[in-house]
């Protein structure tokens, strides 16, 4: 049997958790021969439900579950770990500002990124989930500098199968067939859902393009961006909570291919640390791009054609991240 891995989920104790948990302990995630330690945290108050929720996955009779610890200290929590689920941050309330919303998770992923650095392992991979996630997933990274840059990622893997589901349905296929629709920026209303190198695969494996496939350019250019855009609001309006079940399963996701792997001839998106070299995008954001990943090894793709309609669309996100970035790292430092 393979030794457990050490697993971080933060903000344990709320509802993406809650969806999340069953997918890592049922091995949907690290795999089903992988057994886990779990690490779980969450703020002091709300130590008595992070119980409820051990009292539950207790009760699953995980096979795959070796130990859990529950915590409200980040220097407990990322001890040792092979990966971190950065789950929990202080959420939007009403009235509140984007700068306010950025201040206050700031100070959290400071703490979390030297937390991160002094006691996790340097091979750790992060995924940060928490809003503003790309920005959260710079400050984490710029206070944990002993760990490599290309550690630490953002989750746009939701956005990417909200596009996917969208492209599949306008096209009459399984969301399943439609690959390497690209999530570019900021996971914000400013991220550019960019079909223009996606393609529908058919059981026999032939490809077409999805501009094809939906024949509809005006809707691909417009209404489609748009609905991706603000999906996340259309599920609060309708649910009255913000999207849970969906975002659990796109963390599940970005993890699993991360440590499994791209397949042959796809690509994914994720917010990765930028250095300036890649589609004219400057350094120093976490950026989403499109990814393959071999033996943990993450690479954004290179050599796609940008057409100037994505060209444009592409330097509003970048515009929003960089306002961001200066924001909080003013505060941060
Ligand atoms: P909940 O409010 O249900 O849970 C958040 C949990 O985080 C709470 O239990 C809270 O106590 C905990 N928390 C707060 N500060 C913490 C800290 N310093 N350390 C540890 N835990 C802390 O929110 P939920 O619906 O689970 O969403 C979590 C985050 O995901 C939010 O920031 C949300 O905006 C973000 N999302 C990001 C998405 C993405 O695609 N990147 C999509 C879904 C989601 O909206």
């Amino acid at each position: 049997q393979k030794e457990p891995i050490n697993v971080c989920v933060t903000g344990a104790a709320g509802q993406i958790a809650y969806s999340l948990l069953p997918l890592i302990c049922r091995g949907n995630v690290f795999g089903e021969d992988q057994p886990v330690n779990l690490h779980l945290l969450d703020i002091t108050p709300m130590m008595g439900t992070v119980n409820g929720v051990i009292m539950e996955l207790s009760d699953c009779a995980f096979e795959l579950v070796n130990k859990i610890v529950a915590t409200d200290d980040p220097m407990v929590a990322f001890k040792d770990c092979d990966a971190a689920m950065l789950v929990g941050a202080m959420p939007r309330r009403e009235g509140m500002l984007r700068k306010d919303l950025l201040e206050k998770n700031a100070g959290i992923f400071k703490v979390q990124g030297a937390a991160l650095d002094k006691v996790a392992k340097k091979t750790v991979r992060v995924v940060v989930v928490g809003n503003p996630a790309n920005t959260n997933a710079l400050v984490t990274s710029e206070f944990a500098p002993s760990i490599p840059k290309s550690q630490f990622t953002a989750l746009t893997h939701l956005d990417q199968s909200r596009a996917r589901a969208m492209v599949a349905e306008r096209a009459g296929v399984n969301t399943s067939q439609v690959k390497n629709v690209i999530i570019w920026g900021n996971h914000s209303s400013t991220q550019y859902p960019d079909v223009e190198h996606a393609v529908i695969v058919s059981a026999d494996g032939a490809r077409t393009s999805v501009k094809k496939a939906v024949g509809d350019e005006a809707w691909l250019h417009g209404d489609f961006i748009k609905a991706v855009q603000t999906r996340g609001a259309a599920v609060i309006k309708a649910r009255k909570l913000s999207s849970a079940m969906s975002a659990a399963k796109a963390v599940a996701d970005h993890m699993h291919v991360w440590w499994h792997g791209t397949k042959e001839g796809e690509f994914t998106s994720m917010g990765v640390m930028t250095d300036g070299s890649k589609y004219g995008i400057n350094a120093g954001i976490v950026f989403s791009m499109p990814v393959t990943i071999k033996d943990g090894v993450i690479s954004v793709v290179e050599g796609l054609e940008i057409s100037d309609f994505s060209r444009d669309k592409m330097r509003a996100t970048e515009h929003e991240l960089q306002q961001e970035r200066e924001t909080a790292l003013k505060i941060v430092q």
